[in-house]
């Protein structure tokens, strides 16, 4: 076994969006090219010596190969030990909690999320550092910066690990530990949520339908849904990690996840319904016959914390992207605790919530997530309101009612025009830009504009400033309109338009959420020229 020193040229383009690089699987299986990004990242990190790396993936086509090329870059790195998960499988969520209990300098996760996969599909990789969160964006810059100008990349010629047998090997002087990928991560669990409560729930009849949509959650879910909590075995449905998640999509939406949609829209539907994404960090909760917004899952979520242990002592504070709808914010006033705006982003939360000042984080895009670890966590999500569920009895759709009734309701849509041109998209945002200006006190359609702004943060924190992060068109009565082009796609553009309505009167609580919004959404594309500029009469997409 040596260590090779490899000459190479710069790729270009391996800039990280909003959660790490992701590009299709042909651009990744290119010579060179991964292991390019890979030491680029050791070269920003510098000595990583005697550290400990954690590394895991969702399984997608691709996963096994990209880890052996990790930990062989990883050993002529120096680090002492990885810890990785069998199979090469961890949940991004699980990767955080891992990289925390274990004091890693950082881990790695292979996975393109919700996104496709197989050999067409999409693959990524992305890092988090030693908090367990995303790398914030100074030190994605820094490594897509060293990208351009890498000339070398070091690298073990040592034999393959085998990643399917528990325990360690080595490559060079690096230990290399294969674990279970669920321990850490179910240990952890046990200790927020009453798991003897929710077992009891099960054991009275109980019914639940999780759907692992073939990508990294299944094994979680069965191990702690079905083996730990005693939910009736088949309730955790395309359980097993497929590298093409069997041909579907796995983001849990209620277009994606239609066999779930389907299942509780049925006469006899099972209680409770969830789904996760490729990674598990994603996750959409399902009743009989409603789908819950993820911005209405927060809310819900932050105004009955309490009745979960590991949140018993109350809520510092709740953080949300800008999309997201303001439910959350309502309840934070009613808590008297602060609600913080951020960028579209998990790793704008990491900082609020190392500094200990938001203790529940959540976005539109279906995800939500504590500080127990540093990234968004599916099943978390799921346990969190089974252990509502079992506390206080009643259905899903009781318990969003009984929300709305107490703090009105936010209608909510995004809606996503997909894989329209690089260039429209650009002019797009660039003329609504131009037209903020004018927008302000203007009435559309009945709406009066009170703020037109492309929103900016400012890290609390770090004093870090984040521009440019979403066009929004706020109206005199609340209700918002924002555009934004999505920082995950491999392939064109993807437009987004969130839109957000305000009603107080439970009597009017339930409209069908486009007709609720439709004054909206026409305002949405006359303003940007949407089906003018990009020849689309309706989303692709509309969530
Ligand atoms: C990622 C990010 C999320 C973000 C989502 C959508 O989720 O971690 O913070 O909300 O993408 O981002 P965009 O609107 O830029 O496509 P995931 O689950 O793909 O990692």
């Amino acid at each position: 076994m040596t260590i090779q020193t490899i000459p190479t040229q710069p790729f270009p383009g391996q800039r990280p969006g909003t959660s790490g690089l992701r590009k299709k699987v042909r651009v990744f299986q290119q010579p060179g090219y991964l292991e390019n990004f890979v030491q680029s990242l050791f070269d920003t990190l510098g000595d990583c010596a005697g550290q400990t790396l954690v590394l895991g993936g969702d399984g997608r086509y691709h996963n096994r190969a990209a880890i052996q090329t990790v930990l062989r870059m990883a050993a002529a790195h120096g680090y002492a030990k990885v810890l990785v998960g069998r199979g090469g499988i961890l949940s991004t969520p699980a990767l955080s909690c891992v990289v925390r209990k274990h004091g890693a300098l950082g881990g790695i996760v292979l996975s393109a999320s919700h996104n496709p996969g197989g050999p067409d599909g999409d693959f990524g990789i992305k890092y988090n550092i030693g908090n367990g969160g995303p790398a914030p964006e100074s030190f994605t810059e820094a490594v897509y910066r060293r990208s351009g100008a890498i000339e070398r990349y070091r690298i073990s010629d040592g034999a393959a690990v085998d990643l399917d047998r528990l325990g360690a090997a080595r490559c060079e002087q690096m230990l290399v530990e294969v674990i279970d990928p669920v321990a850490d991560y179910a240990e952890l669990m046990r200790g927020l949520f009453d798991f003897a409560a929710i077992r009891a729930l099960f054991g009275a009849g109980f019914t639940l339908c999780y759907d692992g949509m073939h990508a990294v959650s299944g094994p979680y879910a069965q191990a702690i849904l079905e083996g730990e909590l005693g939910a009736p075995a088949g309730s955790v449905i395309n359980a097993v990690p497929l590298e093409d998640f069997g041909g579907g999509h796995p983001d849990p939406n209620p277009a994606n996840a239609g066999e779930l949609i389907a299942r509780m829209a049925a006469p006899d539907a099972p209680d409770f319904g969830a789904a996760s994404d490729g990674d598990g960090d994603r996750n959409m909760i399902v009743g009989r016959g409603i789908a819950v917004t993820p911005s209405d899952s927060l809310a819900i979520l932050a105004a009955q914390a309490t009745l979960a242990p590991g949140y018993r002592k109350g809520l510092a504070g709740i953080a949300r992207s800008m999309p997201t709808s303001r439910a959350a914010d309502c309840v934070a006033a009613a808590l008297s605790i602060p609600c913080v705006e951020t960028p579209t982003g998990w790793k704008f939360f990491g900082n609020l919530l190392d500094a200990g000042l938001v203790t529940l984080c959540g976005e539109e895009s279906y995800g939500t997530g504590s500080d127990h670890v540093r990234e968004k966590d599916g099943l978390w999500a799921v346990l969190f309101w089974l252990n509502l569920l079992a506390v206080r009895g009643g259905s899903v759709a009781a318990l969003v009612e009984a929300h709305w009734a107490r703090y009105g309701r936010h209608y909510y849509s995004r809606h996503d025009y997909e894989d329209i041109d690089s260039d429209v998209a650009g002019a797009l945002m660039q003329a609504l830009r131009g037209q903020l200006a004018q927008l302000a006190g203007q009435t559309l359609d009945g709406y009066t504009v009170a703020l037109a702004d492309d929103f900016s943060y400012t890290d609390p924190v770090d004093g870090s400033v984040s521009s440019q992060q979403g066009v929004r068109l706020i109206m005199t009565d609340g209700a918002r309109i924002i555009y934004r082009l999505s920082g995950t796609g491999t392939e064109g553009a993807t437009l987004r338009v969130y839109l957000e309505r305000y009603e107080a009167e439970p009597a009017a609580h339930h409209l069908p959420t486009q007709q609720a919004l439709a004054g909206l959404i026409a305002v949405a594309d006359r303003v940007a020229g949407i089906a003018a500029r990009t020849g689309r009469g309706a989303p692709s997409v509309t969530t």
